[in-house]
């Protein structure tokens, strides 16, 4: 059976399950879904996932949203076709990815999304028309030092991966989001030697199959460059 996977590579969290995806031997196959062009409002897609949010999944009868949950219903079900490091089995070394991807949300997710709302997708849903405040640039600023902080003296203080000592689920959650700020201009690993360093590890690590899921994303990048 192959397990089907809605995604919109434009997104964060679909990269992420794309990548960890492609290192396992879970078969699967892509369906796009276009965010821009509001097709997860469509009711085939509320069908898959009424969170109306990618990424979802279709395996056999069961369908289901949120990333997270995706991640450990795949790794324990198919868990003989998952290498072990991406999400151990080990209680404690289970935790401790289960710790970072509980951080994640608020954490990382919550201080990259912030930003990336205010600097492009306010302007980019209303065409042009609205920019976000002054105050809540400032607001998304802090609050995206507060959480990089955090893996940079928290997370990365002993560690080279997020969660354990190698690649996991937690490191791609994360990387993914970094990814997303570069469309506006920010390079938020500068002044992290240890995220930066972290980076690019991830990228080593996983390329070139990290490359390949990012291509959309280096498009929409590079269009903003000119
Ligand atoms: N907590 C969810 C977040 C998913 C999410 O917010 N996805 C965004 C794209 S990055 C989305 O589908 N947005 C469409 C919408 O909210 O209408 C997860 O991790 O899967």
């Amino acid at each position: 059976m192959v397990v089907k996977v809605y995604v919109d590579l434009l997104s964060q969290p679909c990269r992420a399950l794309v990548i960890f995806l492609k290192n396992t031997k879970i078969p699967f196959e892509i369906e796009k879904v276009n965010l821009k062009a509001g097709e997860h409002k469509k009711p085939e897609f509320v069908k898959i996932t009424p969170l109306c949010t990618v990424p979802a999944i279709q395996d056999g009868d069961f369908s289901m949203g949120e990333t997270v949950a995706i991640i450990k219903y795949l790794a324990t079900k198919y868990a003989d076709l998952v290498p072990d490091h991406w999400y151990p089995k080990d209680l404690e070394k289970r935790a401790r990815v289960d710790e970072y991807m509980a951080f994640h949300h608020t954490g990382t997710r919550g201080g990259c999304c912030g930003i990336f709302i205010s600097e492009i997708l306010i302007s980019l849903f209303s065409g042009g028309k609205e920019h976000a405040s002054e105050e809540r640039l400032k607001i998304d600023t802090e609050n995206l030092t507060k959480q990089l902080d955090k893996l940079e003296n928290v997370f990365l203080q002993d560690n080279d991966w997020l969660a354990g000592d190698d690649i996991s689920v937690a490191d791609v959650l994360a990387v993914s989001e970094i990814m997303q700020n570069t469309v506006n201009g920010r390079d938020v690993t500068e002044g992290r030697p240890k995220l930066r360093a972290f980076v690019d590890r991830v990228k080593d690590r996983l390329n070139p199959t990290f490359d390949e899921v990012h291509e959309a994303l280096y498009a929409w990048r590079d269009s903003y460059e000119k």
